[in-house]
Order: structure tokens, then sequence, then C-alpha cells
């Protein structure tokens, strides 16, 4: 009660505390901070552009209103019935009509003039020295780099936040809900061509410090660039209400130093090469059922339980389909079940794990199937062979 009495005594004077934010210095900066409303101009310098345009913006709207007010509680006070009995007549006054067309043309010509070459220059992503893919997924987002001379990169970002805290039984983290397994790695002082879409619903790809936000929306690609002039963690969220998760899929960048982004690259490449091999690879029983573990912990435990036990998903240990045909089985995991919580991994997971989650579900938690999949059965399987 006190905690909701306080809470609306701040929405009521946030207004105040905006302003105050905005010229926040010493013992207000803490608060103000916390507080701040106001764009941040980020670390690229179109976001500078946006934020000074913003301010000008601000400033020439403040200024209009004080004189349009003050004109206005003038005349009111001024000219009052009992000090003007007689009200003046300037109707159909020509020199009046044109001042006020023309005053307001001025003080719309100062503020779009700057706006509209910042526009162009946010919609120029002509000459870009790296492309990457960015595809929102119910709830996730899929990055993939694309590489003109080679295999593409690519890899999902889960949110990392712990369960604890989101259900209030766990003191919160600093980056609550603003943390991801794997950031995107872009090189600082490199321009950065972003092609935004989506797989299942509208998204939307918002980084302020970066100046990007740009809807994803399936069918389509957008894009949007930028240019980070510092290196550092940076984090954003999606900006499109996508569903019950929504709050749950945020965005973190990591801008580092041009080498540092090379070797983030070549080790991502040789991993991505290590599962091509692994592909062709047979796979004994055992060696699935210890990958398949991992992947099972970190992808399918928060549904299904670390034991199998079941949850939010059904039962594993037990289960008529994973006691069942290994087809049934492929097909549930391989392309999910519809209008449940039940994901389709098949683009999430590569064929090595799906193999390998699948044959360790159906040997695990008292399951004993003995059988096992490699994984040329999932590539066979995804084509309908
Ligand atoms: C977001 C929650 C969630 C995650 C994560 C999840 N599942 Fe599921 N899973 C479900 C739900 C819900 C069902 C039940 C669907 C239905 O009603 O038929 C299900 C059903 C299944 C079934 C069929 C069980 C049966 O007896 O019908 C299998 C097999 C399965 N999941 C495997 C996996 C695997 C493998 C993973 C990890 C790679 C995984 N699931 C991750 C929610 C999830
Ligand atoms: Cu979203």
């Amino acid at each position: 009660m006190y905690l909701q009495a306080r809470r609306l005594l701040k929405l009521a004077l946030s207004p105040v505390l905006m302003l105050l934010s905005l010229f926040s210095t010493g013992a207000w900066a803490e608060e103000g901070a916390r507080w701040q409303t106001n764009m941040t101009p980020g670390i690229t310098e179109v976001g500078h552009q946006i934020y000074d345009l913003h301010m000008w913006v601000f400033y020439v709207c403040v200024v209009t209103g004080i004189l349009v007010f003050g004109v206005m509680f003038y005349s009111v006070f001024a000219y009052r019935k009992d000090r003007h009995p007689e009200p003046a007549t300037f109707h159909e006054n020509t020199k009046v009509e044109i001042v006020w067309t023309i005053v307001p043309f001025l003080i719309l010509l100062v503020m779009v003039v700057p706006a509209t070459k910042t526009l162009i220059e946010i919609y120029d992503t002509d000459d870009s020295e790296l492309d990457i893919l960015i595809t929102g997924y119910q709830w996730k987002w899929k990055y993939e780099y694309i590489n003109p001379n080679g295999d593409n990169v690519s890899f999902f970002s889960n949110l990392t936040t712990d369960a604890a805290e989101i259900a209030n039984t766990e003191e919160k983290g600093s980056n609550y809900l603003l943390e991801v397994d794997e950031a995107v790695v872009i090189p600082v002082n490199k321009k950065v061509r972003f092609l935004v879409t989506a797989n299942d619903v509208l998204h939307a790809w918002w980084v302020p410090a970066l100046a990007v936000k740009r809807d994803a929306i399936p069918g389509f690609i957008n894009e949007a660039w930028t240019k980070a002039t510092e290196t550092g963690v940076y984090r954003g969220q999606c900006a499109e209400l996508c569903g019950r998760n929504h709050g749950f899929m945020p965005i973190v960048v990591n801008v580092v130093e041009e080498p540092e982004y090379n070797a983030w690259l070549a080790e991502k490449q040789a991993a991505a090469a290590e599962i091509k091999e692994l592909m062709a690879k047979d796979f004994s029983l055992d060696e699935l059922v210890a990958r398949g573990k991992n992947v099972y912990t970190s992808g399918c435990a928060a549904c299904h339980g670390a034991n199998g036990e079941g949850g939010v998903g059904k039962a594993i240990a037990g289960s008529p389909i994973a006691t069942g045909p290994m087809k049934d089985h492929m097909e549930v995991v391989v392309h999910g079940v519809p209008g449940t919580a039940m994901p389709a991994f098949g683009s999430q997971l590569n064929e090595v794990d799906l193999a390998a989650v699948i044959t360790y579900q159906r040997n695990s938690f008292g399951n004993n199937m003995g059988d096992m999949l490699q994984p040329v059965d999932i590539y066979k399987f995804k084509k309908g062979q």
C-alpha cells in the first residue's frame, strides 16, 4: 500500500523530475540518472545529430510556448471585461493574418531543414563495411554475419536472467532482463549495416546508444546502420509488443577494437567448421548422450524439468513420444508443437545437437530405448527424405 502510494506520487511528480533531470548535476545526478527521461546522444555521430535536433526542436517549442501563452495570459489579464467593456474589432485584418501565417511557416522551416538532413543520413545505408542479418523470433534474436567470401556466421542470442530474479525470489541483478548468452560483436569505427526481419510476428530491434530502432517484419527486410565511435557493451530491447515474453528478448551489443573483432569472428568460423565436420561423423550412443545432456540442460530443462519430470512442457520420463517411433520424436523437436509452448528447434539447433538431444531423451530419465540418431538422419528428415 505504502509502496504503491509512493509509486503513484513519483508518477505524479514525474514531469517535474523530468525537468530536473534535464538540468541535473551533483546531488541530483544519481536521482537524475534513474529518472533520466531525455534521449541519450549515444556513441554515434548520427545519435548526436538526433539528440541535437531533439534539443533544438524542444527549445523552439519552449520559446514558442512561452511567447504564445505569455501573450494569451497577458491579454486575458490586461483586456478583461471590467477594464475594456468595449471589445476591439480587428476581424479580417490582412496584416495580422499574413504575420500569423508567415511566422509559423518560418518556425517550421528552421525545424524541417535540419530534420531532413538528419533523416537522409539515417537512411543512407550505402558503403557498409559489415552486414548483419537480424531476425526476431518469439522470444530471442538471431544474428547472421554475412560473409561474401565464405560461410556466414550465425547464432541465437537468448536471455540469461535467472528465473528466480524474475519471480522476485532473488535480488535483481544490475542488468536485469538486459543480459544474454551471446552478444552481437561489432568493430568500432566501422559502418555496420543491419538487415532486420522477423520469423514469426512483428518485433523491433532497438539499441538507443547506437541510434538504431528498426521494425522487424516477417517477409520484409528493413535496413539500418551504425558506426560506433567508442568500445563498450551497449544494451537494448525489442520495441514492438510481440507476445507474452516481449520483455524477455533483450539485445546486447559488444563494440570492440577491430583485431578483437577479427579474433572473435575467426573463433566463430572455426566453431562452425567444426560442426560441419561433426555432421559427417558417426557418433556412438555414449557420445550422443553426453552431448545431448548439455543441450537438454541449456535448451529444454527450463520447460521439461532437470530430470525430465515436466513443467511448462510435458514429462519426458516415460513420454509416449520419447519412447515411441523415432520419426514422431524428430517431428516434435524439429517442427515443434504448433499452438503450444514447444518451439520448433529445427532452425535453432544444428543437426549434431538435435541428434544428440533426441538420443539423450530416449535414453535417460528411465527411458531406455537403446536407439540413436546420427546428424545425417536429422539432415535427411529436414529435407523430407
Ligand atoms: C518453452 C518451453 C519448452 C521448451 C524450451 C522445450 N519444450 Fe518440449 N514441449 C513443451 C510443451 C508445452 C510440450 C507439450 C506440447 C503438447 O501439448 O503436445 C512439449 C513437448 C515435447 C515433447 C513431446 C512430449 C510428449 O510426451 O508429448 C518432446 C519430445 C519435447 N517437447 C522435446 C523437447 C526438447 C528436445 C527440447 C529442447 C531442445 C524442448 N522440448 C524444449 C515446451 C517446451
Ligand atoms: Cu519482440
